[in-house]
Formats: C-alpha cells, sequence, structure tokens
C-alpha cells in the first residue's frame, strides 16, 4: 500500500479524498494557489504546497509544477479527484512516465471514453443498445442533414469532445439544422477546444441514470447499482438519489449487466460511471462514461456501506477486490443536495464573499462533504459547489423527511446559497412521489422559485437566532477585520428581510 498520496485538487473532493488516505494510513499532500492559501484543503493536509497563481490554468491544470511538487514530496500516487485534470489523458500518461501511479483508469480507457464518438463507436461492438445517431464528426452539413432527416427530428446536436450537456442543442426541424450545428460548434470550440459535434436522436422525458463501475487490475469488474439525476438545471445535477424510483429489480440486473460490460469492453480499471437514458417504456441507451469519481459518489457510499475513494486506492496499488457481484446489498435510500455559492433569484449567478455565519446540519444519517469554515472567502475563480448534504433513512421517505429536517437547520450567512431551492425541490409532491424525469426543473420552475419566496419567512426566523448570537460575538471584538464588516452591511439587508 501506497505510503503517500498527492491529491491535485481543492475543495470538498480534496478533503474527501485525504479523509480516506488517512483512515488507511496513508499521508496526504496537498497543492494550492494563491487564492488557496488557508484554504480547508490545505490546512487538513500533512503537507502543502503552492503550485501558481488563482486562475486553475495556471495552477490546478499545470501538469508540470504538480508533477514536479509529487517527485518532491515523495509522494507515489496522485489522486486526480473531479474535475480539474481527473479526465486529461496527457496527464494520467505523463504521471505513469514519471514512476507514479495515476489513482484513476488507463490512459487508453480515458481516451476512448472522453471522445463521446469513439464511445460511440466502440459500444457498437457490445449488446448495450446505444442511442440512434451518427459515430463521426460531422463533416458536410448536407449529409448531416440527410441523417439527421432519416434519424429523425427532433434530433440533438452533441460535443464530441466532452460531455455534460455543453455544445448540446436540440433541432426540431430542418429548417433550423444548419445555424444549430453552427452554434454547437463554437460552444463546443469554446468548451471544450474541440469543434466537433456529432447528431443523436433527441430521447423525450428520458430518466437519467447512472450506474457506478469498479474494476481491478485482475480482471474482476462490478456495479454499485444506480443513481437517479433526473434533476438537473441546464444540464447541472442538483439532487441525486439511490435506489432510483422508476427502475424496478428486472430493469436493474439489466442496465447492471450493460455497465459491467461496457467497462469490460474498454478495458476499464478503477472506479467509473456509466450514463444511460432510460424512456418511459423503460428501454435504457448508453449515453457516456465518466472514467472519474463523480461529485454525487456518496450517494453510492450510503447506500452499499462501501468507501469508493480506499476502493480507487486500493485498486490502483493492485489489490484485488474485496467483494463479489453477489455481496453488493443495498441498505435503505439515500439522497444528495448539491450546496452551491449562487442565487436562486438572480438566475443562479455565482456568490461570492465571505462567510459570515455557518451551521451545518448533523445528526442521524446526515453526512456533510464540504470544505466551508465561517470567515472563509468564497472567491470566483472555482467551481461554485460549497459542499453536498447527504441524507440516509431505512426507506424513501424517511430520507425525504430527514433531508428536508437537515435542510431547515442549514445556515450559510453572507452568501447566497442553494440551500433553499434544493429544500423547494425535496418539499415537491411530485419528486415526493418520485414520478419525475429529466424535465422536472424546466416544468416546474415556477412553483420551485415561489416555494423558495414563501419559505424566506421561515428562514428569517431561524437566521434571527443565528444573528442575534452573531451580534452578541461582535460587540466583544473590537478588531474586526475589513471583510467582516463587510459581512455586517450583509446583517442589515437580512434584516429587511432581502438576503434569504
Ligand atoms: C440526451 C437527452 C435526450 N436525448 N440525449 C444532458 C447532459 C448530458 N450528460 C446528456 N444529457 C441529455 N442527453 C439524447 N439523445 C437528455 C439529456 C438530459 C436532459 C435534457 C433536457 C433537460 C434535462 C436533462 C437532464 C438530463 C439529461
Amino acid at each position: 500500500m501506497f505510503k503517500k498520496i498527492l491529491i491535485a485538487n481543492r475543495g470538498e473532493i480534496a478533503l474527501r479524498v485525504m479523509r480516506s488516505c488517512r483512515e488507511m494510513g496513508i499521508e496526504v499532500v496537498a497543492v494550492f494557489s494563491e487564492a488557496d492559501r488557508t484554504a480547508p484543503h490545505v490546512l487538513f493536509a500533512d503537507e502543502a504546497y503552492l503550485i501558481g497563481p488563482a486562475p486553475s490554468s495556471e495552477s490546478y491544470l499545470n501538469h508540470e509544477k504538480i508533477l514536479t511538487v509529487a517527485k518532491a514530496s515523495g509522494a507515489e500516487a496522485i489522486h486526480p479527484g473531479y474535475g480539474f485534470l481527473s479526465e486529461n489523458t496527457d496527464f494520467a500518461r505523463k504521471v505513469t512516465e514519471s514512476g507514479m501511479i495515476f489513482i484513476g483508469p488507463p490512459a487508453a480507457a480515458i481516451n476512448t471514453m472522453g471522445d463521446k464518438t469513439i464511445a460511440r463507436q466502440s459500444m457498437l461492438k457490445t449488446k448495450v443498445p446505444v442511442v440512434p445517431g451518427t459515430e463521426e464528426p460531422i463533416a458536410n452539413i448536407a449529409e448531416a442533414l440527410a441523417v439527421a432527416v432519416k434519424i429523425g427530428f427532433p434530433v440533438l446536436i452533441k460535443a464530441a469532445g466532452g460531455g455534460g450537456g455543453k455544445g448540446m442543442r436540440i433541432v426540431h426541424a430542418a429548417k433550423e439544422f444548419e445555424s444549430a450545428v453552427g452554434k454547437a460548434q463554437r460552444e463546443s470550440q469554446s468548451a471544450f477546444g474541440d469543434g466537433r459535434v456529432y447528431i443523436e436522436k433527441y430521447l423525450e422525458e428520458p430518466h437519467h441514470i447512472e450506474f457506478q463501475i469498479l474494476a481491478d487490475t485482475h480482471g474482476n469488474t462490478i456495479h454499485l447499482n444506480e443513481r437517479e439525476c433526473s434533476i438537473q438545471r441546464r444540464y447541472q445535477k442538483v439532487i441525486e438519489e439511490s435506489p432510483s424510483p422508476f427502475i424496478d429489480e428486472e430493469l436493474r440486473l439489466k442496465m447492471g449487466l450493460a455497465a459491467v460490460e461496457t467497462a469490460e469492453n474498454c478495458n476499464y480499471v478503477g472506479a467509473g460511471t456509466v450514463e444511460f437514458l432510460v424512456d418511459k417504456y423503460k428501454n435504457f441507451y448508453f449515453l457516456e462514461m465518466n472514467t472519474r469519481l463523480q461529485v454525487e459518489h456518496p450517494v453510492t457510499e450510503m447506500v452499499t456501506g462501501i468507501d469508493l475513494v480506499a476502493e480507487q486506492i486500493r485498486i490502483a496499488s493492485g489489490q484485488p477486490l474485496s467483494f463479489k457481484q453477489q455481496d453488493i446489498k443495498v441498505t435503505g435510500h439515500a439522497v444528495e443536495c448539491r450546496i452551491y455559492a449562487e442565487d436562486a433569484a438572480q438566475d443562479f449567478t455565482p456568490s461570492t464573499g465571505e462567510i459570515v455565519m455557518l451551521q451545518i446540519p448533523d445528526g442521524a444519517g446526515t453526512r456533510f462533504d464540504g470544505a466551508i469554515r465561517q470567515g472563509m472567502e468564497i472567491t470566483p475563480y472555482y467551481d461554485p459547489l460549497l459542499g453536498k448534504l447527504i441524507c440516509w433513512a431505512k426507506d424513501r421517505e424517511s430520507a425525504l423527511n430527514r433531508c428536508e429536517r437537515a435542510l431547515r437547520e442549514f445556515y450559510i450567512g453572507g452568501i447566497e446559497t442553494t440551500i433553499q431551492f434544493c429544500r423547494s425541490v425535496i418539499k415537491h409532491e411530485v419528486f415526493r412521489k418520485g414520478s419525475y424525469d429529466t424535465h422536472f426543473y424546466a416544468h416546474f420552475k415556477e412553483e420551485l422559485h415561489a416555494e423558495l419566496s414563501a419559505s424566506s419567512e421561515e428562514v428569517l426566523l431561524v437566521a434571527g437566532g443565528v444573528l442575534h448570537h452573531h451580534r452578541d460575538q461582535a460587540k466583544h471584538q473590537s478588531h474586526r477585520s475589513d471583510s467582516s464588516r463587510k459581512g455586517r452591511s450583509n446583517w442589515v439587508t437580512f434584516q429587511q428581510g432581502r438576503n434569504v
């Protein structure tokens, strides 16, 4: 087993990885940018190294700097977390070439799945159903239009160079086709540095379901059931849960086998996620495979009792999986709410500033994976995810009740967050029934936002108590910094009821 691992990431996922390392007796090395000198992941680590200025292109994405620090620190392996370098084939290769271990899949698997057209080509060799569409990027607009007509409108234009909905365009009729292709190409070029796009049949009202898989270097591949990820806004996931209320045992069995076949087909090693779309007739189609640990991985951990980061590390060190498919048992239900520093009332624009007050929920079945502290500044440089609230209970209803309770306890003062927005989703009767699909947000947008303003009075009451406490503290601290004065002016807006 490794003695020391470098975590090439920041925020909640850096802490998450470090926690498992420490439980395994492994020392952890952090890297940080100039904006993160006192960030939680830096304070948590055994050693920490400055790797550059705030912009991630000059720090968290700097291959050479990270490799140099890793070597100098004596780390034997690098965990990339998610985002940043986690799905970068060049980086994975360079780590291996420098004599260290990349805690993730082989560069070849990242490469195959990273190019969505290559992924589709390779999946056509299997028995796994793939969404109808093209396996080559669009080269000629007239030919592409003929293909679209043959597939039948509506079609989706998607980026070949990256997933997650960026560069995606729905086309309802032939006359919109050419301009939509142009827009998708430009958007993909700016998002991924790769303007290639391809065509898929647009599936109406699907469910977005993903399967967690684990594969070791000894040829064992298993799945850890699904996560339901249909609650998204602009292809950004908001709430995930497991098990999916839509999937029955028969479908779960079939999709699980398809997920394992997908991983085996690309010689996958490590933890990965196979994404599917499922239509209302319960037909499922391969969408893409994410070759990293995902944001929503704790949902699977809570229902299976398996530490996915620990498994990633064991697999990377060459150990075989310690369980077989039939050993995987799901207990109860888990739901995750993503807490972003965003203003739901202002079209989810990022919110920056100092966290002047913080009350994180706890209690039975309540887990918060975050990296925030009172007095900490939320800067505009990185992803606005503050953390994730994951609630587990014996069944779906109890898990949702617990989640609603925990969201009511949750209070972050000084910046806007999506706490109340998540609560309005959890409370929604259609979500409660479990009869939702990928159009939930678009469909109930107005209702969710109306509920958001209605709940502000209640929040104000909770906040009032917190505020009272904070004021008392402030009275005894005349030496407070500029940034906390900024926080105090926030208290005024608070009292006027506008900051909720
Ligand atoms: C689709 C789709 C329907 N048909 N592809 C969105 C994120 C990316 N990972 C894939 N996504 C989708 N791909 C085909 N061929 C539906 C989605 C989708 C979605 C679409 C509209 C509104 C919300 C959505 C939530 C999840 C997935």
